[in-house]
């Protein structure tokens, strides 16, 4: 404890201010020895008659970002027994007879925010953020948050912070009556500054107030519309209906009731498989950025200066990714039509983020400058890194790369954006391949946080490392995948997506297809994905390599003859749905006529398809197909797949990842279901021998991880 809590006092004055400061690197979470450092540090301060105020602040780079998240798993394991929780030692701080300041900087976050609520007066940075972001981790406020913060916020705030675990900065909850002042400069002399002013003050205990808890008359509507937005929003999130309940609670009864009622919420919500799965995906985050083979300490490249090849779609996108963080960013296409076109759809891209208030206009000015469009490879001399963003042929890459070699500076990254070529063929075109990598951003690349980095049989640690870490100055969340036809993402999704072509063939509709797999929690169905992503694209690839299906082995034909009719999805205003002008979905009974048709005259026998089959079908393929890109070594843990399905393929949080999924099902189950499948249909659904083995010795993909984390 004596590390993790220290009790000084302020040295420069009278010596009667109590410093009690924590630190738990690297974020200070409240692990159950900081919880009893300050229980033990604040009543010493307490009972020292020296004493007039007391400041409890954080050592570091941040004040408390929460509990530790790490104590739930022990918790839910039935390692650690759930004790009283923070509760006691909130109300024992709240009960100090001096005044407590609480100085902030950093994050104040979920428990970090319940212990700041309980002193009684709070101090910030100015670039302190304050949240309770427990909602993200499939919990709620567990130490009164939801109880106290309406108190200070009032209840619409309140709601809106426990439901949807946004921070807010430090200014914001200034206005609000969460911080009382903002400290620029030296936070602890501020802080110190504050308490001796306070100390000739009453102290105020959040838990008496209830001045700003409203009326039933005002709260309803406040509720209602909280939990309506809860349902669309965060469709499926049991602890964002919680955390409403909770703070409504506060609205209803006294302060330790409405704790009471917190707590059998929290406990409810820790319980589940929902909250387990969040958390999986909260670590996964981070361990995703740690390449066993790849040390901490390796060389990182550094990049000021982009330039991007290519001003469609994806170039577009991907320069204003660039352009966001603050990079310089060249754009280059080959003629200046194509170049104004690329340069306007930027510009509206922009434009419609200012309507929807994602952006100042002031930010947008100053992004727009970053981008310097170009017809030549003239300057491409002194940029630090390129992305390549044309249209996806082999050829057109090779001679990109080609020329890009001739220009660019020794040491500058050379970078493909491509989604299904072979990265090594495209740095064979350099005279130096360790320099390439692929940076498969997914659409819209200025929305979506995934990035697949491609790993080349040369490419550089240093590139790898470099390429991992911009990553994070981007925004994203990058994942490192070896080279394979469609990587990790695209590649796992062919399967998904034949079967939901295949249940269509055999007599489910397309609506149900797509139902079944929105309930399940899929941000959309695989039928509207193909429409928006366009069915073009997949034929086109198809068609490319259907040389190398095996003969005698069924593929779906259904969605190549929507193509063949010209129905390319949402951009053509048909594909599997009709499209409205407002791009809005309309069931087409006519395809489903079609397709019952085409199979007919294939051969396909007709059959009523329950949900709880088209769930299995498609899931059970991603992990299938997951399984072997693990067993092939094209990503080096379980959890590199879970975290590229959450956050470039909408899979529901709440579940996890395929991978995740399938351990909660339980690999035997769906072992046996995949049998079953192969029986019916055949040799696609052979089992990965990799799922077999851990089936049959009864473990789980999660513990195949941490057995790869060890080895690593
Ligand atoms: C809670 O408080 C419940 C309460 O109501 C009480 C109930 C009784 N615990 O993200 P970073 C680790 S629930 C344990 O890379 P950044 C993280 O894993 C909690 N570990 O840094 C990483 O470890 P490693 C509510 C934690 O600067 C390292 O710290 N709070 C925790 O990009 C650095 O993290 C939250 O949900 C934790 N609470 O971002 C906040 N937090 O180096 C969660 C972090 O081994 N945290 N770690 O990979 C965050 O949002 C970000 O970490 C933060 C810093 C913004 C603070």
């Amino acid at each position: 404890m004596d590390d993790l809590v220290q009790l000084t006092r302020d040295r420069d004055t009278d010596n009667d201010v109590a410093i009690i400061t924590i630190n738990n690197p690297p974020v200070n979470a409240l692990s159950p020895g900081v919880a009893q450092g300050i229980a033990q540090t604040i009543a010493q301060a307490d009972k020292d008659d020296g004493v007039k105020a007391v400041v409890l602040i954080g050592g570091g780079r941040t004040f408390v970002a929460g509990a530790d998240i790490k104590e739930f798993g022990k918790i839910t394991s039935g390692k650690t027994q759930r004790g009283a929780g923070l509760l006691p030692l909130l109300l024992q701080i709240e009960d100090v007879r001096k005044p407590v300041v609480v100085a902030i900087h950093g994050s104040a976050f979920g428990g970090g925010l319940e212990l700041a609520m309980a002193g009684h007066y709070r101090v910030a940075a100015p670039s302190a953020q304050l949240g309770q972001p427990e909602v993200k981790l499939g919990i709620i406020p567990g130490a009164g948050g939801t109880q106290r913060l309406p108190r200070l916020v009032g209840v619409a705030k309140a709601v809106e912070m426990c439901a949807e675990g946004n921070p807010i900065t430090a200014q914001e909850a200034l206005k609000l009556g969460l911080v009382d002042r903002l400290i620029e400069g030296d936070l602890l002399a501020g802080a110190v500054a504050f308490a001796r002013e306070a100390s000739e003050k009453p102290v105020r205990k959040t838990r008496e107030r209830s001045d700003k808890l409203g009326t039933p008359a005002l709260n309803e509507p406040i509720f209602a519309a909280a939990r309506e937005k809860a349902r669309t929003k965060q469709r499926g999130m049991m602890s964002a209906i919680a955390a409403i309940d909770a703070v409504e609670a506060a609205t209803r009864v006294s302060f330790e009731e409405g704790c009471q009622v917190e707590r059998q919420l929290f406990d409810k919500c820790l319980f589940s498989d929902q909250s387990k799965a969040l958390i999986h995906a909260f670590f996964g985050e981070r361990e995703v950025a740690k390449i066993p083979d790849i040390p901490k300490e390796t060389a990182i490249i550094p990049v000021n200066s982009v330039a991007v090849v290519g001003a469609g779609t994806m170039g577009g996108g991907i320069a204003m990714v660039f352009a966001n963080a603050g990079f310089r960013v060249l754009i280059k296409e080959a003629d200046q039509p194509a170049l104004d076109r690329g340069l306007a759809t930027i510009q509206k891209n922009y434009q419609s983020s200012v309507k929807r208030g994602r952006f100042t206009q002031q930010f947008v000015d100053e992004r727009l400058k970053l981008i310097q469009p170009t017809l030549s490879y003239d300057d491409f001399g002194d940029v630090d890194m390129v992305v390549e963003a044309v249209f996806e042929g082999m050829a057109l890459k090779k001679e990109v790369f080609g020329q890009l070699d001739r220009v660019c500076k020794p040491g500058a990254i050379l970078a493909s954006n491509t989604s299904t070529l072979d990265v090594d063929e495209i740095a064979s075109a350099t005279s130096r391949p360790g320099a390439v990598i692929g940076t498969h951003f997914f659409s819209p690349a200025n929305i979506m946080r995934l990035l697949e980095i491609v790993r080349g049989k040369a490419s550089s640690k240093e590139v790898i490392a470099t390429c991992m870490q911009l990553s994070k100055k981007l925004g994203k969340v990058g994942v490192l995948v070896g080279n394979c036809r469609g990587f990790v993402g695209n590649r796992i999704f062919g399967p998904y997506r034949r079967e939901a072509q295949f249940l269509v063939e055999e007599g489910a509709s397309i609506e149900t297809v797509d139902h079944a797999l929105y309930d399940f929690g899929m941000a959309m169905g695989p039928m509207s994905t193909g429409d928006l992503a366009g069915l073009d694209v997949g034929w086109r690839i198809r068609k490319e390599f259907r040389h190398l299906e095996k003969p005698g082995v069924r593929q779906p034909f259904a969605e190549d003859r929507l193509c063949e009719l010209g129905r390319y999805g949402q951009k053509t205003g048909a594909g599997w749905y009709k499209y409205d002008e407002n791009r809005r979905a309309i069931p087409d009974p006519e395809v489903n006529e079609m397709v019952l048709r085409w199979s007919r005259e294939a051969g396909i026998a007709q059959r009523k398809i329950s949900s709880e089959e088209i769930v299995d079908r498609c899931i059970y393929a991603l992990v299938n197909e997951g399984a072997r890109i693990l067993e092939e070594g094209i990503v080096g843990r379980t959890v590199d797949i879970d975290i590229i399905y959450l956050n470039g393929y909408g899979f529901p949080a709440y579940r996890g990842g395929p991978m995740w999924y399938a351990d909660t099902v339980g690999l035997d189950k769906v072992y046996r279901r995949i049998s079953e499948f192969q029986q019916q249909h055949g040799e696609l659904w052979e089992p990965a021998p990799l799922l077999k083995r851990l089936a049959q010795e009864g473990k789980t993909f999660a513990e195949l991880n941490r057995e790869q984390a060890v080895m690593a």
